[in-house]
């Protein structure tokens, strides 16, 4: 073992999270604590302020699971905005699609960008130089905000867990706005913490955009090394006939082009949601 190897964990309501690696980057940019490791099992890893967002053998597991039970949901995938998504992971999966015609991808620290430019170049890969990615440093909830009416075809929430600066992305009042940019046939799709180490947060996000949309659905999967493993994203729109159906014409080229997602993983995932939270869902929908 080299010497120089540091344990790096996420510490997170009294349990361990931990890669053993070499630090290749600890910097404090103006927002976070930005650490980048080389690890033994997982390639790169990217912790923010302590949390682990993503690995390049573990980001697929994430990145695939965000994008594409959205994307193949639409008829037409022109506009999408990506919040947050630093890593270039979700836009890279995006761009998969050809008729994608441009991404705003909001980013509000762009020392994330520029060191994952740098050091996580399998993550996000050949997005950077596309010309239909628009990368935008500004807060994410203001962009929304100040964004036009029927817009978006496609807004994908990749934000890191709640804090001082991300609390706002997991309000219904933003979830509200995100509904006023998209498309009438638009769809929404937010990663939304895990049931089991963030079970308040996660219900929260299921019960508000239950309320804000006329559809929503969670899957439910593994992310390596988030806390507890098990991770979740959620999907709404006020549109029945794009809401999770298979409309893309070109579904299978998707699927060979992705190392986790698939049709039969999806329909599997969306039926993952454990008696628990789908009773503590059921109370609270009672109490309204
Ligand atoms: N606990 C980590 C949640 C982070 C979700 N976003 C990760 C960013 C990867 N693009």
């Amino acid at each position: 073992m080299n010497n120089d190897q540091t344990w790096l964990d996420e510490k997170h309501k009294n349990s361990r999270y931990g890669l053993l690696g070499n630090i290749l980057v600890k910097h404090q940019s103006n927002i976070q604590e930005i650490i980048i490791l080389e690890t033994n099992n997982y390639g790169r890893a990217l912790m923010l302020n302590g949390c682990w967002m993503t690995t390049d053998q573990g980001e697929k597991y994430y990145h695939e699971c965000l994008v594409h039970p959205a994307l193949i949901s639409l008829k037409n995938i022109s506009k999408i905005l990506i919040i947050g998504g630093g890593d270039g992971g979700t836009a890279r999966e995006c761009l998969k699609y050809k008729e994608v015609k441009n991404i705003d991808l909001v980013e509000i620290d762009v020392e994330v960008i520029n060191l994952s430019k740098k050091y996580l170049e399998n993550i996000g890969g050949s997005a950077w130089s596309d010309e239909r990615l628009k990368i935008n440093i500004c807060d994410g909830f203001q962009w929304v905000k100040n964004s036009l009416d029927n817009f978006y075809d496609a807004v994908i929430i990749d934000c890191s867990d709640p804090s001082d600066f991300s609390n706002n992305l997991f309000s219904t009042e933003f979830y509200t706005q995100c509904k006023r940019i998209l498309k009438k046939d638009g769809i929404l799709s937010t990663q939304s913490e895990s049931p089991e180490s963030f079970k308040d947060i996660h219900l929260e996000i299921c019960a508000s955009l239950q309320k804000v949309f006329k559809y929503s659905a969670t899957m439910y999967s593994f992310v390596p090394f988030y806390p507890s493993g098990i991770w979740s994203w959620t999907f709404a729109s006020d549109y029945a006939d794009n809401f999770l159906k298979q409309n893309y014409k070109e579904i299978k080229t998707i699927e060979n082009s992705c190392d986790i997602w698939n049709l039969n993983f999806q329909e599997g995932a969306l039926k993952m949601r454990p008696n628990k939270i789908i009773r503590e869902l059921l109370i609270n929908r009672n109490d309204k």
